[in-house]
C-alpha cells in the first residue's frame, strides 16, 4: 500500500536528492534576491506589492535619478532603511547561516543591501549591490557607515566635510565593484552546486552567476514562489516559500 501519492513520494525524494547533493557537495554557492527578505516583511521589487510598483526604478535606483533630485532618491532609501530597521531576519537566513557553521563550504553572493544574512549570523556574505547602512561622501570619495535612521536632513551630508553623500549601493547603469564582481565569478566557477533562493534572475550580471555553475557542470537548486528565467535550466526547482522549502531540505541534511 503506498503511503503518499506517486506525486507526494517523488517530490519528497526531490528534498532528499538535493538533500544529498548538498551533503557531497565539495563548494556551495548561494545566490539570494529580494525574496528571501520577503518574509521578513521587507518588500521585493517586481513582485505584487513591490517596491517598483509603487516607484519606477529609473526614477529611483540610477545615477541620474540622484543627480536629477537627491533629496527624492534619499526619501526612497530612508523609506526602506525604516523599514529594515524593524524587521528580523527569517527562517530561511537563520538556516543559512546554521549551514555555514554544519557544512563549512558554503558562501552566500547576495543581491539584497539590507544586511539580513549577517544579521542571521552569516559570515560568508558578498553583497553584490552594496549595503544600506552604508553611504559615500561624493567629496571625499570615501565609504563609511551610515546608520543615522530615520534621517534628519535631506539629502544628508558628509559629518567631516559636509559634502554631498549617496547611498552605498550599485544603481542601474552602475558597473559593480571588479573585486566584489571577481569573488563572485569565482565562488559560482568554483562550485559544484549553486543554490539560487529569492531572485527573479533578471539582473544582470547577478542573474549570470548560477550558470557560470551550470556550464562548469556543476548543479543547481532554485527555490522561488513561482519559475522564473533560470527555471528553464535548474536541476531542482522548488515552489514555495524560502522558509518553508529549506526547513524540509534541512529535514533530510540533520
Ligand atoms: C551593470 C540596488 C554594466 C540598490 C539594484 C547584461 C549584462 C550587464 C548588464 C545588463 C545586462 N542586461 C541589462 C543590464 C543592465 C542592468 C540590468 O540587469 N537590468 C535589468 C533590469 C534588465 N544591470 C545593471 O545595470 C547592473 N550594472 O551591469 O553595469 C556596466 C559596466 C561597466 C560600466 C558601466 C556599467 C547593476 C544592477 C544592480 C542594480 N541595483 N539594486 C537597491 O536595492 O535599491 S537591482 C535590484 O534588483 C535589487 O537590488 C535586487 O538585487 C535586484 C534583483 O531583484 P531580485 O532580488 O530578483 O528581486 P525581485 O523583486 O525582482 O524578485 C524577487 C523574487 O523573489 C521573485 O522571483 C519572487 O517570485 C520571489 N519571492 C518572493 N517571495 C518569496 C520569493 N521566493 C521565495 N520565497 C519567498 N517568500
Amino acid at each position: 500500500m503506498l503511503l503518499f501519492s506517486g506525486k507526494r513520494r517523488k517530490r519528497m525524494s526531490d528534498f532528499e536528492r538535493a538533500a544529498e547533493l548538498i551533503k557531497s557537495a565539495k563548494k556551495i554557492a548561494v545566490l539570494t534576491g529580494a525574496g528571501i527578505s520577503a518574509e521578513s516583511g521587507v518588500p521585493t521589487f517586481r513582485g505584487r506589492g513591490g517596491l517598483w510598483q509603487k516607484y519606477r526604478a529609473e526614477e529611483l535606483a540610477t545615477p541620474e535619478a540622484f543627480q536629477k533630485d537627491p533629496v527624492l532618491v534619499w526619501k526612497f532609501y530612508d523609506y526602506r532603511r525604516r523599514l529594515i530597521s524593524k524587521v528580523e531576519p527569517n527562517k530561511a537566513h537563520r538556516i543559512l547561516a546554521e549551514w555555514e557553521n554544519s557544512l563549512g563550504n558554503i558562501e552566500i553572493v547576495t543581491q539584497n543591501i539590507d544586511g539580513l544574512h549577517q544579521r542571521a549570523g552569516s559570515k560568508k556574505v558578498v553583497e553584490l549591490h552594496g549595503n544600506i547602512w552604508q553611504a559615500i561622501c561624493l567629496k571625499e570619495n570615501r565609504v563609511f557607515k551610515f546608520k543615522e535612521n530615520p534621517i534628519k536632513e535631506f539629502p544628508p551630508k558628509c559629518s567631516e566635510c559636509g559634502g554631498l553623500i549617496r547611498p552605498d549601493v550599485v544603481w542601474f547603469g552602475e558597473a559593480l565593484d571588479p573585486l566584489i564582481l571577481e569573488k563572485a565569478f569565482n565562488l559560482f566557477e568554483s562550485a559544484d552546486v549553486a543554490i539560487v533562493i529569492g531572485t527573479s534572475s533578471i539582473v544582470y550580471p547577478a542573474a549570470y552567476l548560477p550558470q557560470i555553475t551550470k556550464k562548469n557542470g556543476g548543479s543547481t537548486i532554485e527555490i522561488n514562489i513561482e519559475e522564473t528565467a533560470l527555471t528553464p535550466l535548474a536541476d531542482f526547482f522548488f515552489k514555495g516559500k524560502a522558509s518553508d522549502i529549506l526547513s524540509q531540505i534541512n529535514n533530510y541534511l540533520s
